[in-house]
């Protein structure tokens, strides 16, 4: 079976704050740069980006359900929506899209709510705190599943 060679990358609420938002957690490079990383690494894997951010949850939903469309899997930074968002996990789990799940930050090594995600167990990678090079490692790791060159 061909999959649409296509990733939808979302990033969630405050992520449109990156740059400025806490630089000593979270870094320098703003969203473009993410949004440009992550285009690029997929780029080299022969594959699109169409990247969301929205700090209202229905927009992130909406996204997702509409991913079943024409995206081969998901790389997701929820945001603070991580620890808090039935709503997210279940759409994301309803679409069945393979997802890799990314935090910049290292979110076991902060806050005890940090620790706790609601989609860690819907995601088939997890990259966690290498910064926003980590969406990169994400892309990698995601399309080294989607083309059966690792297990899911
Ligand atoms: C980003 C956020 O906005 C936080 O709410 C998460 C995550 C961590 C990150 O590290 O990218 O707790």
């Amino acid at each position: 079976m061909t999959i649409p060679r296509r990733l939808l990358l979302v990033n969630g609420p405050n992520m449109n704050l990156l740059g400025t938002r806490e630089p000593g957690v979270y870094g320098s490079a703003t969203l473009a740069d993410v949004e440009r990383l992550t285009t690029d690494a997929a780029a080299r894997r022969g594959f699109e980006v169409r990247a969301v951010q929205s700090n209202h949850e229905g927009v992130l939903l909406d996204a997702i359900h509409a991913a079943r469309e024409d995206c081969a899997g998901i790389v997701i930074n929820p945001g603070g929506l991580t620890h808090t968002s039935v709503v997210l996990r279940d759409a994301l789990s309803g679409v069945a899209l393979p997802v890799a799940e990314v935090h910049i930050s290292d979110v076991t090594a902060r806050e005890e709510f940090r620790r706790f995600s609601y989609v860690a167990d819907v995601a088939i990678v997890h990259v966690i705190g290498e910064g926003v090079a980590g969406y990169g490692t994400a892309v990698e790791r995601l399309i080294d599943v989607l083309t059966g060159q690792a297990e899911g």
